[in-house]
């Protein structure tokens, strides 16, 4: 399994988000991606290359030109007006308030966003890039068919990041532009399988009234958890879209005996799509021990998941979403690949 990798995700580190009334720590820090590397190293997966630079093209073919324009220059604009500090947004659209984008840097940081959990800071663009990047590459490597499977290890991740919006430490949707890719080069359908604890709701924005590009989210139910406003399982999809985004949100304390057949269910329905590429959105914060989550996913279930993932017999591009207890998150990262491969 071929493993893209960039340092540049570094130079995404935010000081602080909003949680429960505080200012608290960035959950989603440098230090996640440098365990994930190390571990997948260490279990000897496959070589780790830094990812080609294959522009903003793939980007900008599930992102809107104006959203990624103003995340090129939003860090230049804010230190010019205000200062040398992280960026966070204030202020939302409210129900019969207009979608209309503002001039002010405010009021675009509103338009283009839905939390405060999310900062910009002077490396976020060149971070999102390379991850965005990693994806890319894996996903032009599957379908030069060369490989069978890749990972690109992202940070940021993406799944949280729509056509024009940031929000849930994502910017640019990594899984989306890789599936995107994966159509562009030859796959006629590909499927999405998003097992982060938290709904996709970027992903299932982007592809809400496509019929090419399956959707499926495996996550805490929206009733209880993050993000609050989607992730139901009556959204289906809109127009040709339609039929092709299934939610299958589960009950906080999910432990692995009642996610496999969850999961089996969603397997299912991507080969009943007839998916002739999977991207699969990997977050590992359905661990037990995660900080902010609330599954029971034991370590060595992270090994069951991968290689039921496996049973699909797909080309498979696993990208890094979400997990933030750092200590485990390399081995059960690594647990999943190594299960999908079969050893
Ligand atoms: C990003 B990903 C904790 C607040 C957390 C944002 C969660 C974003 C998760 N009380 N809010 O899907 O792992
Ligand atoms: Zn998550």
């Amino acid at each position: 399994m071929r493993i893209f990798y960039s340092e540049d995700h570094r130079l995404q580190h935010g000081r602080a988000e909003l949680n429960d009334g505080k200012l608290v720590p960035c959950f989603e820090k440098p230090e996640r991606a440098e365990i994930v590397y190390r571990q997948v190293a260490a279990a000897g997966l496959g070589p780790i290359q830094t990812p080609q630079d294959l522009g903003e093209e793939p980007i900008r073919r599930v992102h809107d030109g104006v959203y990624v324009d103003f995340l090129k220059t939003v860090w230049g604009r804010w230190l010019e007006e205000r200062g040398d500090y992280d960026i966070l947004p204030l202020n939302w659209i409210a129900p019969n308030m207009r979608r209309r984008r503002p001039s002010s840097l405010d009021g675009q940081l509103g338009y283009h966003s839905y939390d405060a959990g999310t900062p910009i800071t002077a490396g976020t663009w060149r971070a999102a890039y390379a991850g965005a990047q990693s994806a890319a590459n894996g996903a032009a490597l599957l379908a030069s068919g060369a490989e069978r499977s890749a990972f690109a290890l992202c940070r940021p991740p993406g799944h949280h990041a729509g056509t024009d919006f940031y929000g849930g430490y994502c910017f640019l949707n990594n899984a989306a532009i890789a599936a995107q890719l994966l159509r562009d080069r030859g796959a006629a359908r590909v499927a999405v399988l998003d097992v982060d604890y938290h709904h996709g709701n970027g992903t299932q924005e982007i592809f809400w009234k496509r019929g090419d590009v399956l959707t499926v989210s495996l996550h805490a139910d929206p009733d209880d958890e993050y993000p609050y406003f989607s992730g139901y399982a009556d959204e289906v999809g809109e127009g040709p879209g339609e039929g092709a985004n299934l939610n299958m949100p589960l009950p906080i304390g999910t432990d692995w005996a009642s996610y496999t057949g969850a999961l089996s269910a969603a397997l299912d329905r991507i080969a009943a799509f007839g998916a002739e590429a999977l991207v699969v959105s990997l977050g590992a914060d359905t661990f037990v021990g995660d900080p902010i989550s609330r599954f029971k996913l034991q370590t060595p279930d992270f090994l069951r998941l991968g290689a039921q993932i496996g049973g699909a017999g797909l080309p498979t591009l696993f990208v890094l979403e979400g997990g933030y207890a750092v200590d485990a998150l390399g081995v059960n990262v690594a647990n999943v690949l190594t299960g999908f491969v079969g050893r």
